[in-house]
């Protein structure tokens, strides 16, 4: 199981990925896209990435929009594998 990271480890790995913000143990990020098409295209994307990885985001969609956030639910908070996923996710825009 990863390690969990403190807030300062966090802060600075977000400070990469300018996307995401930190709120209550999880990472979370908001996409906005032209239309449902292109945002469950992005779904879908993310999809094949959480299943490589074996690690898996909360998605929330509505039309063009699309809620991500991340947390490692066996560490209780967020670690490493939350953090390469959401920059793998932002590689995807
Ligand atoms: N996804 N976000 C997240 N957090 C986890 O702890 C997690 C996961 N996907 C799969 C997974 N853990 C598995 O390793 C186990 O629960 C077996």
């Amino acid at each position: 199981m990863s390690d969990l990271l403190s807030s300062n480890e966090i802060t600075k790995a977000l400070s990469n990925l300018s996307d995401w913000n930190v709120h209550d143990g999880q990472i979370k990020s908001e996409f906005i896209f032209s239309n449902f098409v292109e945002a469950l295209s992005f779904i879908v994307k993310i999809g094949v990435l959480a299943e490589k990885a074996d690690h898996h985001p909360e998605i929330w969609n509505v039309y063009n929009r699309v809620s991500i956030t991340l947390s490692t639910h066996d560490a209780g908070g967020v670690t490493d594998k939350d953090i390469m996923l959401a920059s793998e996710i932002t590689n995807l825009i």
